[in-house]
């Protein structure tokens, strides 16, 4: 590993999680999502330039909405509900075809909701896994049952062969930096729920307004 990755933790990365649940997680602030997110992609550069084509397109996203928070309409886009909501009545969402909004923050943040979905079911398998068990087969069940039912087949088949690039779960439970893998177990188990909350804010707020589908 890079020596700038050498006080990296993924439990620093998780807690934004729970840091962005707003009003008794009746809201998420954007800021701390997307740090979240940074973290992540800090992680997954961690793990070597096979996983660069999943984390240049994360980034990108990361980078546009990063660009509508400092924005003039910044303070619109402060949390989940206000983005949404100054999003919907500005009519700046594309809702049928990418043409004149292709990239509307509720758009580009629903491909990154979706990517947390598998976040979750991954570290929530790895949170239950035996030691022996194998980290590419985790990785691919969740992404299966999640994100990969958004991607054409291409995607799907480089991010197949990408997952085989994985390192086994000890040494993965390492580059999380968290400790034993007693503690990486804890820490999932303690952190866990609040990814949870933010994703099923999220969906709820999503759904309410019919964006789950949003091209
Ligand atoms: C730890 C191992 C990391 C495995 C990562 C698993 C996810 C594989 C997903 C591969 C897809 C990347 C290629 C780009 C796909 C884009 O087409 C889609 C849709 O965006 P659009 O084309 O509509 O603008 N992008 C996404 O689905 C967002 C993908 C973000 C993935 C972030 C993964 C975060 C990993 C965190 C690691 C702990």
């Amino acid at each position: 590993m890079a020596s700038t990755e050498e006080e990296f933790s993924l439990k620093e990365v998780l807690i934004h999680f729970k840091s962005c649940l707003l009003d008794d997680d009746k809201d998420v602030l954007l800021e701390h999502y997307l740090n979240g997110w940074k973290g992540l992609v800090r992680f997954m550069n961690s793990l070597g330039s096979i996983f660069s084509f999943v984390s240049k397109d994360a980034v990108s996203k990361i980078q546009i909405m990063e660009n509508y928070l400092k924005g003039e309409s910044g303070e619109r886009y402060r949390s989940l509900q206000s983005m949404i909501e100054y999003e919907l009545s500005g009519n700046l969402v594309d809702l049928t075809q990418r043409s004149g909004h292709p990239d509307s923050g509720c758009r580009t943040l629903l491909r990154l909701h979706r990517a947390l979905r598998w976040l979750q079911l991954f570290l929530e398998k790895l949170r239950i896994s035996s030691e022996d068990s194998k980290t590419s087969t985790l990785c691919s069940e969740a992404y299966n049952d999640s994100l990969a039912n958004y991607h054409p087949w291409i995607i799907r088949k480089t991010a197949s062969v990408a997952f085989l690039a994985l390192p086994v779960r000890n040494k993965f439970f390492e580059v999380m930096n968290v400790g034993t893998p007693e503690e990486v177990v804890d820490m999932l188990g303690e952190a866990l729920p609040y990814v949870s909350k933010v994703y099923d804010f999220t969906e709820e707020q999503y759904s309410q307004h019919n964006l789950l589908n949003l091209p």
